[in-house]
């Protein structure tokens, strides 16, 4: 693949409503945009999902964009890259940083599939043409509230709802929505917000038929995760603490959790999350495909990836129109009946609407071989 250049774009976009996990709220949306140009002049896109504060992960909007600027992008001039594949080993001896990775392997990913004309999701070996997707619902100011966005997201056929919940909006929140909800799936999100010291607390959720819950423990942990799981019925996810396919071997070996969220930026790449998906899927673990609030160029790519075989649960990723007024492409990504239809056309599959992004741009820089 010849590279003529690649931009980078620091976005801001407000999103409909604040949206509260254990860890904070995030209302404007900082994020970064990568477009990598062909020398024929068709273009690639990718979308790193950190935060403006470190408070998922360590990443932030300013990181990314200092090792896009100053390690990754200058790795990839050093010498001609075959296939999209390749991305990762090339970034292999760079320490972490996996959002960055994967904003730059994404663009790359979408710009191989558009000069092969395939969709994105054929080029990573997906099969499925419609995924099935459920909707996070974040922390409101009262249950109330809450039981009104799950009955509005129900009606609206989402095929599961996850709840965010943290020390002091746990067990009467879940039992309340359960309560009135007796049958949808539904899971709980703790972010990391409880220590092992929370067992009984979260051995009590096990009552509610719940799906899953997704990373109850420390951000950086296997161990604990491990003996918790042991005194719940309720299978445990793991988000925050899988970074890479050896995390996920260590994390099955040690029984920490029995799902796995898998989430592109947060392991380094489509190449990492597809290695991820082989893994759990030849031990029978299922997956699924997380969410970082993503506007709709990330939001494409986890279309795509949800379309391999092993995504055999309900994403995070919902409607454009849940998050934005207005997405970034064109269509905006839609869901009916908690199904989107997997677009059919090269790369991505979308259409990146330029006179929206410049909008939305706050600044860009483009870098040259
Ligand atoms: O833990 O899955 C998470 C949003 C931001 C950071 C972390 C998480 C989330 C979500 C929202 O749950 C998923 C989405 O709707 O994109
Ligand atoms: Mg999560």
């Amino acid at each position: 693949m010849q590279l003529a250049s690649i931009t980078l774009r620091a976005m801001r976009m407000r999103m409909k409503a604040p949206f509260t996990t254990s860890f904070g709220t995030e209302w404007d949306k900082d994020f970064i945009l990568v477009e990598v140009r062909g020398t024929e002049g068709c273009s690639g896109w990718g979308e790193a999902v950190a935060m403006k504060a470190p408070l998922y992960n360590e990443e932030t909007v300013g990181t990314v964009w200092l090792m896009l600027k100053d390690v990754l992008i200058p790795l990839l001039w050093q010498q001609p890259l075959g296939h999209p594949r390749e991305v990762a080993g090339r970034f292999r001896h760079i320490r972490r940083n996996y959002m960055a990775k994967a904003a730059l392997e994404g663009a790359l990913w979408d710009l191989y599939a558009v000069k092969e004309n395939i969709p994105l999701y054929r080029a990573l070996g997906g099969q499925r043409t419609q995924i099935d997707v459920g909707i996070s619902l974040g922390i409101e100011s009262s249950p109330d509230q809450l039981l009104a966005q799950v009955e509005k997201h129900v009606a609206r056929g989402y095929k599961r709802i996850k709840i965010k919940i943290k020390p002091g909006w746990d067990v009467d929140i879940v039992a309340a929505v359960r309560r009135r909800f007796p049958a949808i799936q539904l899971m709980a999100d703790a972010n990391s917000a409880y220590t092992l010291a929370d067992a009984a607390r979260l051995a009590a959720l096990d009552e509610y038929n719940l799906m899953m819950i997704e990373q109850p423990l420390a951000h950086d942990d296997i161990i604990d995760h491990a003996v918790l799981q042991k005194q719940l019925k309720t299978p445990i996810c793991l988000d925050e603490s899988i970074h890479s396919v050896e995390d996920a071997r260590k994390a099955l070996a040690l029984d920490s959790g029995r799902i796995i969220n898998i989430k592109i930026g947060r392991v380094g790449g489509l190449t990492e999350a597809k290695l991820i998906h082989d893994l759990c899927a030849a031990k029978g673990v299922p997956v699924w495909c997380g969410g970082m609030l993503e506007a709709g160029i990330g939001r494409a790519h986890n279309i795509a990836i949800t379309t391999l075989a092993g995504f055999t649960l309900p994403g995070d990723t919902a409607a454009s129109s849940r998050y934005w007024e207005e997405d970034l492409i064109e269509p905006e990504v839609s869901v009916q009946d908690g199904v989107i239809q997997v677009p059919d056309r090269p790369g991505i599959g979308y259409t990146v609407r330029r006179e929206q992004l410049d909008k939305f741009t706050l600044y860009s820089e483009t870098f040259r071989p």
